[in-house]
């Protein structure tokens, strides 16, 4: 199956210029940029590598502070990892569940997240942490912010794969509209400065089967953290 037999979203969200992907980039905020495909050339030399990181650190279900188990499978590489339990959300240079320190970063994926900043007007972001989320038919992101990294003038890199997804785009408070933003295999969202610190989340995945990563979507965001 290929992406495009995807059915049409209710909302009518997933048009068929979108399904085609073209090389096009789209502002969500003053300093947010998706730009549609940007991956695609890469996929080939990043799949491989993530499969590796993958082995090292496979998918784990996290249990939030709350005491809630994460419907988005987790995992990480490089010099810090995004870790959750009980007693709170941080970053840790140790894997909680190898006790081994995160697999390394691979250098395709540090030149995509560099090559994605700077097409996006962020020159010279080098990222210390990629944090690799899977999502399975009915697994969602509730909408929040990301403020566990230290330096928030560092922007944040995602790059989508698989299956496509329905991203919300928050204001500044929980309560702010969202814009839905459809994101597809390849697409890479670039945000930083004023948007930094937006509410985000993902609607729950809709079935399908993608013909490279199959009935999952996987979001790699490369952040600067420690
Ligand atoms: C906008 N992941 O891992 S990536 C996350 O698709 C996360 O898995 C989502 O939110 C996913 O924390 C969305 C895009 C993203 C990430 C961080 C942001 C958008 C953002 C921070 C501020 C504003
Ligand atoms: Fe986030």
């Amino acid at each position: 199956m290929r992406c495009s037999d995807t059915e049409p979203s209710s909302l009518g969200l997933f048009s068929e210029s979108d399904l085609q992907q073209p090389a096009r980039s789209d502002a969500l905020g003053p300093q947010a940029w998706v730009l549609r495909g940007f991956a695609l050339p890469w996929i080939e030399r990043l799949l491989p590598r993530l499969d590796e990181v993958l082995a090292a650190a496979p998918f784990r279900h996290m249990v939030t502070p709350g005491g809630f188990s994460m419907s988005v499978g987790l995992s990480s590489c490089g010099q810090w990892g995004w870790t959750t339990d009980r007693s709170g959300y941080r970053y840790s240079r140790i894997d909680p569940q190898s006790l081994r320190p995160w697999p390394a970063m691979p250098e395709v994926f540090r030149q995509l997240a560099e090559a994605a900043a700077d097409a996006a007007g962020f020159s010279r972001f080098t990222p210390d942490s990629c944090l690799i989320n899977c999502y399975r038919p009915g697994a969602k992101m509730s909408l929040h912010q990301d403020k566990n990294e230290h330096d928030f003038n560092a922007p944040i890199v995602s790059l989508s794969l698989g299956l496509p997804a329905i991203f919300l785009f928050g204001g500044q408070q929980r309560s702010d509209q969202s814009q839905r933003v459809p994101l597809l295999h390849g697409d890479v969202v670039v945000w930083g400065g004023v948007d930094r610190l937006r509410y985000h989340g993902v609607l729950p995945l809709k079935d399908g089967n993608h013909p490279q990563l199959g009935q999952q979507r996987i979001n790699l965001t490369f952040r600067l953290a420690g």
